[in-house]
């Protein structure tokens, strides 16, 4: 009690995940979340329009594979979430591994990319790369929930109650 008191105690951040279109390991992924420590605050399955697609990637429209990028994002459900944790940001990035899934199985082979990428493009999971990031990609796709913040719950934990 003290120590909180004193200063020890961090807030718990927030980033957005996704779990790319076509992954088969989706329920795998979200154990492994879990496993990890986040707490998985919000969770909604949704087939992305192009247009919300190329904006969600806009900082990467120069980019010579983003209508390739589009195209996968848009090819079926992605599995939307808010994760919380202490620096949840870099904690997501780190659990992600390398984008390029070669790379990631040399350099962090217990990563999910490492163990569920199929290729640089289908790279199975999305994590913002800074807080500023995650604020607006959260508010774009869930909206304002900055006043349910206090309420972070677990939904599977949740689920299994009904
Ligand atoms: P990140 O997802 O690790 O942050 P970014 O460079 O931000 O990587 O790229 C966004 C997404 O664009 C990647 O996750 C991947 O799906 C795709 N991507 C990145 N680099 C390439 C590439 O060289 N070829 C095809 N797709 C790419």
């Amino acid at each position: 009690e003290a120590e909180r008191e004193i200063g020890f105690f961090f807030p718990p951040e927030q980033t957005l995940a996704v779990i790319k279109p076509d992954t088969q390991h989706k329920e795998v992924i979200l154990d492994e979340i879990r496993a990890r420590g986040f707490t998985v605050s919000r969770l909604k399955d949704t087939v992305l329009s192009r247009e919300m697609a190329e904006e969600f990637y806009k900082e990467h429209r120069d980019e010579p594979f983003f209508g390739q990028l589009v195209d996968y994002m848009c090819r079926g459900p992605c599995t939307m979430l808010v994760l919380t944790k202490e620096n949840a940001v870099d904690e997501w990035r780190a659990a992600m591994g390398p984008t390029d899934p070669g790379e990631a199985r040399e350099t962090a082979p217990e990563s999910l990319r490492a163990r569920f990428a199929k290729d640089i493009l289908q790279n199975a999971v999305h994590g913002s790369s800074n807080a500023a990031h995650a604020r607006d990609k959260i508010h774009f796709i869930f909206g304002d929930i900055s006043s349910e913040n206090e309420l972070i719950c677990d939904l599977e934990a949740e689920e299994s109650f009904e």
